[in-house]
């Protein structure tokens, strides 16, 4: 009960703060991409884990006002790159299974992008791949008409939601996320690897782009680049930073 009160006025008081955390083109090391991840920074330079703020906001509803302030903040700073002459990629926002079926969210969406000048492209769109386990036909309507208005989807965790393979060709997304599960071993376990590499070719069959997260040594970055991994992102290259951080990795867009 108390986390839950320190969470709400944390979210009223704009204390949640978005981090960035950079992905990069496996083929010319240029930065591709950035996700969203949010952090709670506390006294002493602590901070509160979003493994445990997020499942709590997720049953308390908090979810809402929470990603409602961290997605403001997020392109009213993309904004602010754009007018200081940044070439931006593509911010990835974690969108929870709870979240996705709020159809509300993605209305309010629209027209903070449009308030901000952005395009549709500004964003990507990650949904967990545990999301869909729960209902299958609502789910999809969902994303189809996020795909119809243009909405980048990535599939989040891929690897562990234990669904059937089959969902894959009929929902609309445009990116798979390898779970960092196999990247951890894809460079010293023979099974791992052959998982990653069968990933792989299925994106490619489904004209998926692939990302591999929690690249964490140089080994796994060699081999994700061997087997044909667009794109990386992990400890390896960049850690999760702030807006100000950040600012530094952005080329000038010219
Ligand atoms: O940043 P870290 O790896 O500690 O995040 C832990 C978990 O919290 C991850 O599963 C991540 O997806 C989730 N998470 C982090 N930021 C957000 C967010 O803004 N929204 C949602 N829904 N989940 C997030
Ligand atoms: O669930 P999701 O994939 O959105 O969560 C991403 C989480 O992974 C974030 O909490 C982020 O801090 C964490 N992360 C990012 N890079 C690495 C990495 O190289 N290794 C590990 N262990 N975690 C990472
Ligand atoms: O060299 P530069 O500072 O732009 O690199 C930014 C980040 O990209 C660094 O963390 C570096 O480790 C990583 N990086 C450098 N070369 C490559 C590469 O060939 N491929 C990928 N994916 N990342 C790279
Ligand atoms: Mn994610
Ligand atoms: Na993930």
């Amino acid at each position: 009960v108390t986390l839950e009160r320190e969470l709400k006025q944390a979210i009223k008081d704009g204390a949640i703060v978005p981090h960035y955390q950079p992905q990069f083109d496996t083929e010319n090391g240029n930065l591709c991409g950035l996700e969203v991840l949010a952090r709670w920074p506390v006294e002493q330079g602590g901070m509160v884990s979003p493994g445990r703020f997020i499942p709590l906001a997720e049953e308390t509803g908090l979810i809402h006002p929470l990603m409602e302030h961290l997605v403001d903040s997020v392109l009213s700073q993309i904004s602010q790159w754009h007018r200081e002459g940044f070439l931006v990629p593509s911010v990835a926002i974690n969108v929870s299974a709870h979240q996705i079926r709020h159809h509300r969210f993605f209305d309010w969406l629209f027209e903070q992008l449009s308030h901000y000048d952005l395009g549709i492209d500004a964003l990507t769109v990650e949904i967990t791949e545990s999301a869909f386990l729960l209902d299958f036909a609502s789910v999809q309507s969902i994303l189809e008409a996020l795909a119809n208005r243009g909405v980048r989807l990535s599939i989040d965790d891929f690897g562990t939601g234990y669904s059937s393979l089959s969902y894959l060709s009929q929902l609309p997304f445009q990116e798979l996320k390898i779970d960092r599960a196999f990247v951890s071993e894809v460079d010293s376990s023979q099974r791992k690897r052959a998982v990653v590499k069968g990933i792989i070719e299925l994106a490619r069959a489904l004209e998926l782009e692939v990302i591999a997260e929690g690249v964490e040594t140089e080994s796994q970055l060699s081999q994700l680049k061997i087997l044909g991994c667009d794109s990386v992102q992990g400890f390896h290259l960049a850690k999760p930073m702030d807006g100000t951080s950040l600012t530094a990795m952005l080329p000038p867009d010219e």
